[in-house]
């Protein structure tokens, strides 16, 4: 075992909660401890500060009862979570979750994450989780407001612009938005940016629907110039039909890949010649209907495969863009075998750790979801600033800051991460995130 092994195993044994029960959060602490302690440890004001420590650690985790009537008037129990990261470098900051494996070890996973993320987009923004074990599958309009309206009653005294701006993450888009930050503003009588990703008729930002997707793509674009190769005419694997795969899927097509995979938890739609933007969009709808992609019109030349993955499709690019641990070993072998030069995630840690060692050990560019999916946030943070100056700026104008976001956070990363002409993607960006949450945390004394 050597010194910074040695570090992570000291750290790992201490740690200030049930391991058991919490094995997402051991693995997101880990993959970043393996980075940053000899970080922590060569510098005085860091190691005296404990700096890690308190970061596995949140701030506040707010856990209620959330009861809300069915459509038959029965009543429905479910559990609500906000974990409060940190606040050293702005209001807390992040999404909400609305899935049947929601619990708190996927939130403070997912908290923990953000902090870093959040730091790497050089906006002034702390890092926050939250949501719901509530299934959304197959409940009518009326239930999802109902739903949204007595998670927000029991929120919203934690919640507000300058204290925790909440925003989507799966299953909670812009029609949950709406719904949470009308029973926010009623109950808090003041209007105010306490959520984003608002509609644009109610302080809404231009492009935060596309900026994750699109800050993918960026960001790849980015890796991809390192390597002096691009987009156009690659092979490109998505998994997901969500927000994050079909944006992401738009820009890939733009920039001239054939994106040859989509997916759900059902299978995967494949396309040899590439999906359309009409293919896409034509996903985005039967995904906000609620129905499935497994009947696509023939003029797509999409064949959806029941219980298949993207990832045999034998990719130059790879973006998973689905939900956390959803691609294991063999699906990294997988995409070894087949030629895959990068994997770019579009989700928060969608690689198992076995995956994430298969990459590494084949050299495979590996993008981490905290580099590479930061638009998303980082746009949030453009519309918390558009609601505080209450002026609004046009498409082009969010779109030209979150490229120039994307190109800052791959400037930060590949400084930490720069190894000859090779970029550890992964050490740049948990050493980028750390150091600024160090300084900060250092500055504002013991909290
Ligand atoms: P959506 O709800 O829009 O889409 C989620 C997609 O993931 C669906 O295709 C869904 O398939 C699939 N999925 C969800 N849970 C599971 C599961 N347990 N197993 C397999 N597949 C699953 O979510 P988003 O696109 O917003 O989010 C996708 C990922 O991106 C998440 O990891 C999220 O944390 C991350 N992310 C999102 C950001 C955003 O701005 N929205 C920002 C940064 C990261 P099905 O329809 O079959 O359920
Ligand atoms: O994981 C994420 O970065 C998000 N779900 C977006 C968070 C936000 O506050 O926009």
């Amino acid at each position: 075992m050597n010194r910074r092994d040695a570090l992570t195993h000291a750290f790992l044994s201490d740690l200030p909660f049930d391991t058991d029960s919490h094995p997402n959060l051991v693995q997101a602490v880990e993959d970043i401890a393996r980075a940053v302690l000899t970080v922590e440890k060569n510098n005085a004001d860091f190691a005296a500060a404990r700096v890690l420590r308190r970061l596995v650690d949140p701030d506040q985790i707010v856990s209620f009862r959330v009861a809300w009537e069915d459509a038959n008037g029965e009543v429905q129990v479910n559990r609500g979570w906000r974990v409060q990261g940190s606040q050293a470098i702005g209001p807390y900051k992040g999404g909400l979750r609305f899935h049947p494996s929601v619990n708190e070890d996927i939130l403070r996973f997912l908290a923990f994450e953000q902090c870093f993320k959040n730091a790497l987009t050089g906006l002034p923004l702390g890092g926050a989780k939250g949501g719901s074990d509530f299934d959304p599958t197959g409940r009518s309009e009326a239930e999802i407001m109902r739903f949204c309206q007595a998670f927000m009653r029991k929120l919203a005294p934690f919640i507000g612009p300058d204290r925790d701006v909440p925003a989507g993450d799966i299953n909670v888009g812009p029609r949950e938005i709406g719904y949470l930050f009308g029973a926010w503003r009623e109950q808090a009588g003041i209007y105010g940016g306490a959520l984003t990703g608002k509609g644009l008729s109610y302080g809404g930002s231009e492009m935060r629907v596309e900026a994750t997707g699109f800050g993918v793509v960026y960001f790849t674009q980015h890796a991809l110039a390192e390597q002096n190769t691009s987009f156009d005419g690659k092979r490109v694997a998505i998994s997901g039909k969500g927000n994050v795969a079909t944006h992401a899927a738009i820009k890939a097509i733009d920039l001239g890949a054939r994106v040859v995979a989509l997916s759900d938890t059902s299978g995967a739609l494949i396309c040899e010649d590439g999906l359309s933007h009409d293919a896409v969009q034509w996903v985005q709808a039967q995904k906000a209907q609620g129905a499935g992609i497994d009947t696509p019109p023939a003029a797509y030349c999409a064949t959806f495969k029941p219980g298949a993955t993207p990832w045999d499709t034998e990719p130059d690019i790879a973006l998973p863009c689905a939900t956390q641990n959803e691609l294991d070993g063999d699906m990294a072998q997988t995409l070894i075998d087949g030629g895959c030069l990068c994997l770019a995630e579009g989700a928060n840690m969608p690689l198992t750790d076995d995956a994430a060692t298969a990459l590494r050990e084949a050299d495979i560019l590996h993008i981490p979801g905290k580099a590479a999916n930061a638009g998303g946030v980082a746009v949030s943070g453009l519309e918390m600033s558009q609601n505080s100056h209450r002026r609004f700026m046009d498409a082009d104008t969010v779109d030209s800051a979150l490229q120039s976001i994307m190109t800052d956070i791959h400037t930060r990363v590949a400084e930490e991460g720069r190894n000859g002409d090779r970029i550890d993607y992964v050490t740049g960006a948990n050493i980028a995130g750390y150091r600024r949450l160090a300084k900060a945390i250092v500055a504002q004394g013991i909290l």
